[in-house]
């Protein structure tokens, strides 16, 4: 009697605690607001075939690809150092997924469709489109793709030299036999957002033009790709090298020759990385590695910048995509989990959580497309000097703000899940550990934010002004639709704060700019992305679901970098207060 009674207590727990996956659909029919994007600025013969194509794209994603990357994140790749016979062969063995990764990538031309240019200046925002849909499916192979987007670039920017043309075709190729990946070896052990001081890798000339590198990679991500972009000095006839910036020329090597023997290259060991373990990252030793020099001597920062800038691109792809799906997972989840008697999503405040972090999704993707087109105006020839100022102004605004932004939303959707959201194999840890990785790697936000500060003095200020204009001008075609008023007068209550703020700082030491340039880079990333929410908001056709984004968006501080500035933390001796915060006095 006891057990017949108790056999069901057992048993209830069990079936009452069950939860049911969160399942989503076709990525791209599912995302409305890549589509009214896309109907919104795309022409409409572009429109029909890239809509054909990216619905087709999506099933595969969600049928065929999606498996393959988490086959990837189970079967990450594995470092052997010698042969059974004690031979050194530092191989980098990646599983069967992974590869087919690679060739899945030609298929789908995700490097290519943006050289061949068949939609003119939208071929750029197309393939950051597929990139996007990609990206948390990929299994970690949107990386090496940043990277090969980056070095084709960079030779194209060469003019495609006839010694590189091979490597272009490659790279750029749609047939997965001819395809290949390259990696960026830029950082080394003494550091790697001060390429100029950390660059201790040296090149010697050798008689028929080319030179041996010798030096230590201390990151090198994808280490199994077919080739690489480098930096490293050029050793004069009595082995000096030049130090500093200027020393540093820029490099094209092959990591293994035609049997697949290293190039003199030797592997150290992969790194025990938090995430992106599915990608190896290896520590490598080049000891004579034959390589082409491809910059003039001492320009090789300013050309690898080229591959910097389309990189950092990748990474905005990377940081949306991270909160999209995110998202996904989290509003099924919400239609299926019931606690205290209804769904989740029947919740408010649980729906209010994840509308919050749909508002900071929705400005990310927004600002992402801006870049896109922009790059897509720029290789068409078809940028004005103010798209090209606002392009390189945008880039490291959009990677140091959607990399924080993902982080944050990354964490708070994981909650969303309760305690499954912490089980590795749901896989939501697996998106949380890719996505912290995003505001480090390319350039950290303090380094990107620098850069921002770079490219208003490389421009002598234009920048400023033209990102000024390009906001006003945004405001004045919204201002005739009534319900985003209060938005408006927001953002010009911050692009007015900000005007100030600039010409304030213009009078005070340069170390002024450095402490509030933090500050000063989000204020850019939130007024301007304020302003396209509210320009997507005041389309024809706008839902006021879009109106209630812009709103939502533009009532948070747009301008942090002036709120701060009033309470003295750039003032002279707020450095020295920082420094006693973290170490006493
Ligand atoms: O992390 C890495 C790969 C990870 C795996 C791939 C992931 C891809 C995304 C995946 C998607 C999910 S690779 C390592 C990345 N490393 C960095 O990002 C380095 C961070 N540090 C910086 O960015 C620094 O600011 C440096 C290295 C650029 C600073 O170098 P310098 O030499 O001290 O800086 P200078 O002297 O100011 O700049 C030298 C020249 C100048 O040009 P000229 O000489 O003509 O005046 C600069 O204007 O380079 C130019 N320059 C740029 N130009 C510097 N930065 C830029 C830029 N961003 N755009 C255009
Ligand atoms: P540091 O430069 O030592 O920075 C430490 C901290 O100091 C950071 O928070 C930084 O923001 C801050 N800081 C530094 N200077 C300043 C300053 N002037 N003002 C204010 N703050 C400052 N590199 C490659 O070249 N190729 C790769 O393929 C590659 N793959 C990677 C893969 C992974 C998973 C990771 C994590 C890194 C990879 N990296 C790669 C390296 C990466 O680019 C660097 O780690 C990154 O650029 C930071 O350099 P660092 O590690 O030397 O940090």
């Amino acid at each position: 009697v006891l057990e017949d009674l108790e056999m069901p207590l057992v048993r209830r727990p069990t079936e009452t605690l069950f939860q049911e996956q969160p399942k989503t659909g076709n990525p791209y029919l599912e995302d409305t607001l890549l589509r009214s994007y896309l109907k919104t600025h795309l022409p409409p013969k572009v429109l029909e075939e890239v809509h054909q194509d990216l619905e087709r794209f999506g099933n595969r994603l969600l049928t065929k690809i999606q498996p393959l990357g988490w086959e990837c994140e189970l079967n990450p790749p594995v470092f052997r150092q010698f042969d059974a016979w004690g031979q050194r062969v530092d191989r980098i063995d990646t599983c069967s997924a992974w590869r087919r990764m690679k060739e899945i990538s030609a298929e789908e031309g995700l490097i290519a469709e943006a050289y061949e240019r068949k939609y003119s200046n939208w071929s750029r925002l197309y393939q950051a489109v597929k990139l996007y849909l990609f990206s948390t499916s990929s299994g970690g192979f949107n990386c090496p793709l940043a990277m090969t987007d980056g070095a084709a670039k960079v030779i194209e920017s060469l003019g495609i030299p006839g010694s590189l043309k091979s490597a272009f075709d490659r790279l750029t190729s749609r047939d997965p036999k001819k395809f290949w990946t390259s990696g960026q070896w830029m950082t080394e052990r003494r550091g790697g957002s001060d390429v100029a001081n950390g660059t201790e890798t040296v090149a010697r000339r050798q008689p028929d033009g080319t030179f041996r590198l010798y030096g230590f990679k201390w990151f090198t991500s994808a280490a199994d790709s077919d080739m690489a972009l480098t930096l490293a000095r050029i050793a004069d006839a009595e082995g000096q090298c030049p130090q500093g910036s200027r020393g540093l020329s820029l490099f094209f090597l092959r990591v293994r020759d035609e049997e697949g023997k290293l190039n003199n290259i030797q592997v150290q060991r992969l790194k025990d990385k938090l995430g992106t373990r599915q990608m190896a990252t290896a520590e490598l030793w080049l000891q004579g590695a034959r390589a082409e020099l491809i910059s003039a001597e001492g320009r090789g920062v300013a050309s690898i910048s080229n591959m910097l800038n389309i990189t950092r691109i990748h990474n905005v792809i990377g940081a949306v995509a991270s909160m999209r799906r995110m998202i996904s997972l989290s509003r099924e989840y919400a239609r299926r989990r019931v606690t205290f008697g209804k769904l989740l999503k029947d919740h408010p405040l649980h729906m209010q959580t994840i509308a919050r972090m749909e508002v900071q999704a929705r400005g990310a993707f927004l600002l992402l497309m801006e870049v896109a087109r922009l790059l897509g105006l720029a290789e068409t020839n078809l940028a004005s000097e103010q798209d090209q100022l606002l392009l390189r102004l945008l880039v490291p605004v959009a990677k140091l703000y959607t990399g924080k932004q993902a982080t944050a939303v990354a964490v708070e959707a994981m909650e969303s899940f309760g305690g499954q959201g912490y089980m590795e194999d749901t896989g939501v840890p697996v998106i949380l550990r890719d996505t912290l990785v995003l505001s480090i790697w390319e350039g950290t936000t303090n380094i990107l934010s620098l850069d921002v500060l770079r490219s208003l003095a490389k421009s002598q200020g234009r920048v400023m002004a033209v990102f000024l204009s390009t906001v006003q001008e945004k405001l004045e075609l919204v201002s005739g639709t009534a319900e985003l008023a209060p938005a408006v007068q927001r953002v010009r209550g911050a692009l007015g704060s900000l005007a100030q703020f600039l010409e304030k700082a213009g009078a005070e030491p340069a170390e002024t700019m450095e402490l509030a340039a933090r500050d000063f880079s989000y204020s850019l990333a939130r007024i301007y992305t304020g302003a396209l929410l509210m320009e997507h908001a005041a389309r024809p056709g706008a839902s006021s679901t879009d109106t209630c984004a812009a709103l939502r968006w533009c009532n948070q501080e747009l301008c942090p970098v002036a709120a701060e500035s009033g309470s003295g933390s750039y003032r002279a001796g707020a450095a020295l207060q920082d420094s006693a915060l973290v170490y006493g006095d």
